[in-house]
Order: C-alpha cells, then structure tokens, then sequence
C-alpha cells in the first residue's frame, strides 16, 4: 500500500487529492494544524471515516514536528499543499506568508535530505502567480519568474528549493506551477466563490449588492478536481520536473461575473471607471421580482485591491500535456454550474 503525506489537508486542494489517493488505495496521513474551531474539518469530514485517512496535528512552521513525522512514516510520497494561500492577506502579514510557505518548504525538504530517505518523493504546490506581471501571450515552464506579492515571492522561494534540492541533492522534487483552480470547495475569499456566493443571496434576496476589486483582472481558471489528478500524474513521472497546470483560457474577472449573473436570470451591464464603476441590471427574468431593471448589484471599493496585481494569466500546459498525458476535463462553463448548484443547495 502506498502512503502519502499531505500538507494542508483541510484546504481545497487536500480535500479533492485526499479523495483521489484514497480511491487509488494509498494510505494518507493529513497535517491539520490546531483550530480553535471545530469545523476546521468542513471539507474532508466526508473522508474521516476511511481507515486509511489519517490526520496528524502540526504546523508548517514547526520543522521538529516535520521532521519527525517524515522521520516517523517515511511515506513514498509527500504533497505539500499547506500555504497561507491569499495573496492580498500575504500584503498585511508577509513574515508569516513567507515563514509557512518559503521557509516551512524548506523545512520539508530538509527532512527528506537529513533522514536521507532516497524513495520518498516531494511535491511542491507552486502557483502561476510566480510569474508576476509577464509580457507573455502564454506562460509556460520557460517563462521568466518575477513575483508581485509576498506571496508570489515565497513561491518562488519555494520553487527555487524544490529545484535546487533535486538538483544538488538528488531528491525527487518537483513543481506544480498551478493557475487558478476552483470548485465549490475554493474558500470563500477567493474571487470566484465570493462572486457565485453573492450572486445566489442577491437573486434569494438576502443580499444588496456585491463589492469587489480589480474587475480587469484576467485568469486562467481550471477545476480543482482536475489540477490535483495532475498532481498525482507529475509526482508518478519517471523524472522529478517541473509542469504547468492551467485551462490554457483566461477571462477578466467582469467576465466572470457577468456570466454567473447570467446564469441565474439577470443581464449585467456596467459603467464607469475605476473605484466608480458600478454594474446593473439590463434584463431580469420575471421570478425575481424583487429585482428590477437599472437596479446596482455590482459595486467596486478599494479595500479589495492590492498593491500591485497581477493583470493577465494565461497557461500553456503543453509539456504537461506530451509528458502526463494531461489534459483538464471540465469547462469553465461547468465549473461555474457545479458552483451555483452547489451554493443553492447550501442556502436551500
Ligand atoms: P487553501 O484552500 O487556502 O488551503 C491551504 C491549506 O494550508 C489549508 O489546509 C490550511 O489550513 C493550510 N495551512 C495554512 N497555514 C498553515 C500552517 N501554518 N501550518 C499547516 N497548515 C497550514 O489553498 P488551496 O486552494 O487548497 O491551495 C493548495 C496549495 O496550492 C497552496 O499552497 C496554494 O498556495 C497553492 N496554489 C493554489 C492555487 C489555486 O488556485 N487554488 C493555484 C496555485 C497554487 P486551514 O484549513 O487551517 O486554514
Ligand atoms: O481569487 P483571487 O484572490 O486569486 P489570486 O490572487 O489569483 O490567487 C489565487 O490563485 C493563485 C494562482 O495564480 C494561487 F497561487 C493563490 O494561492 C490563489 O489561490 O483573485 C483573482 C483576481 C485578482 O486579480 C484580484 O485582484 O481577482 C481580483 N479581484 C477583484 N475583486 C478580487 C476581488 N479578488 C478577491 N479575492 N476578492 C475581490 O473582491
């Protein structure tokens, strides 16, 4: 029986590759770090059941802990997922961004190289955003790294010892540089929950209206269920290596909302510029009625920008495509339905 370690098991992520191994017959052991909540278990409670599901209490912050339980299991693979994941947060808090996703990579690495497990296989959870504002039409595993955020930065921090660990050491390290991937799991901070999130209360009548950030924004969006079957394909490679995760589409955040408005009855349009543009309604459907024509449902504040954004992400996912044999299976289109359904069952 194979065995995996997962960091930032109660994540997104954690939840969609913890099913997967566990499908596959892997034993998982998942690091949960301490919560004063209950509830921190929202996302994998369904998989706590399995015998083969083990969580183990600890904190990327923490290398005696890391040590040892990589010391103690010595699985044949490890995913480190765990990161401080926002990247406008990463703005107010960057040592402890940096501490848990740089420096506890690190950390993980370490323990492999100290307790020189030769068969154990890493996996780091890299991000798109380490390619910062490129001139790119595509990203790619060639296009140059050049983070805009803390977060980014710890990122790269983190690619770059993944690689230099397989490099110099000989340890089968590799990098997922992941775009965004969502799903009904994504937390509910992240521009595309937030969004479906407030779409739903507006159209039931619980919400006024919906304020965000930089509408301009563009991203590369994928489903997260598709991104953590790549994981487990670039983890098995015959090679460590690095592959970029991504739909290979991008669309701007305005876009974004404007089909999941769509969707659930009501046209958009929007006007204005800036901190002032605002988004209303041009059309509703009859049911709602509680909506009516020119009514504002979109409104933009400053508070959800950051000091410097990344504008446009587009990934070329060729090599993941020749070498794993990947492909993501899921629209963006059937993403954002399995979201709605999602959070309308969750209100009903
Ligand atoms: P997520 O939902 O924010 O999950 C992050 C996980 O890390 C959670 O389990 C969280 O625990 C845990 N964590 C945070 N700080 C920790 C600490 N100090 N010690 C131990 N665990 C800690 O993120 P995700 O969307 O699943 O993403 C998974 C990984 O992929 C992250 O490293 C992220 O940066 C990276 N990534 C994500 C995307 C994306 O679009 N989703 C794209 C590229 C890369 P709590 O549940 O207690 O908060
Ligand atoms: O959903 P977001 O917060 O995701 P972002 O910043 O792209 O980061 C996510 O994807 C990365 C991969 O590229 C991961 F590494 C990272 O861990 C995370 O999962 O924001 C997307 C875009 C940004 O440009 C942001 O400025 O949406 C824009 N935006 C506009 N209004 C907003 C909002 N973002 C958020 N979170 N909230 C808003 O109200």
């Amino acid at each position: 029986m194979k065995k995996s370690l997962i960091t930032g098991v109660t994540g997104q992520d954690g939840y969609y590759l913890s099913k997967y191994l566990l499908s596959k017959g892997h034993k998982v052991y998942g690091v949960k770090r301490r919560n004063s909540l209950i509830n921190a278990t929202a996302r994998i409670d369904s998989l706590l059941q399995n015998k083969f599901f083990i969580i183990l209490q600890g904190d990327m912050s923490d290398p005696f802990f890391l040590n040892d339980v990589i010391c103690k299991y010595k699985v044949d693979y490890i995913f480190n997922l765990a990161a401080m994941s926002h990247v406008k947060t990463s703005f107010d808090i960057p040592e402890y961004t940096t501490d848990v996703n740089a420096l506890g990579t690190l950390r993980i690495l370490e323990a492999i190289r100290i307790n020189n497990l030769k068969k154990t296989r890493f996996y780091q959870a890299s991000s798109s955003e380490i390619f910062g504002n490129s001139s790119k039409k595509f990203q790619n595993e060639k296009t140059e790294i050049a983070p805009a955020s803390p977060y980014a930065a710890s990122k790269a921090y983190a690619y770059w010892i993944t690689k230099i660990y397989r490099e110099s050491y000989g340890i089968f390290a590799s990098n997922g540089i992941l775009f965004n991937h969502e799903s009904p799991y994504r937390g509910e901070t992240f521009v595309t929950r937030k969004i479906v999130r407030a779409a739903v209360q507006i159209i039931q009548n619980k919400q006024k209206n919906l304020i965000l950030g930089n509408l301009d924004a563009k991203r590369d969006w994928g489903h997260a269920d598709d991104y953590c079957r790549a994981m487990h394909k670039i983890i098995n490679y015959k090679t460590p290596d690095d592959f970029v995760i991504s739909s290979g589409n991008t669309m701007s955040v305005r876009q974004f909302t404007k089909i999941v408005f769509q969707k659930l009855g009501i046209e958009l349009l929007f006007k204005f510029k800036g901190y002032k543009e605002i988004g209303y309604i041009n059309k509703v459907k009859k049911e709602l009625n509680h909506l009516s024509k020119n009514q504002i449902v979109i409104k933009v504040n400053k508070k959800y920008f950051r000091p410097t954004d990344v504008n446009y992400l587009k990934g070329d996912f060729t090599k993941a495509n020749k070498l794993l044999k990947w492909k993501p299976t899921i629209s963006l289109n059937k993403l954002i339905d399995e979201m709605i359904d999602s959070e309308l069952n969750h209100y009903e």
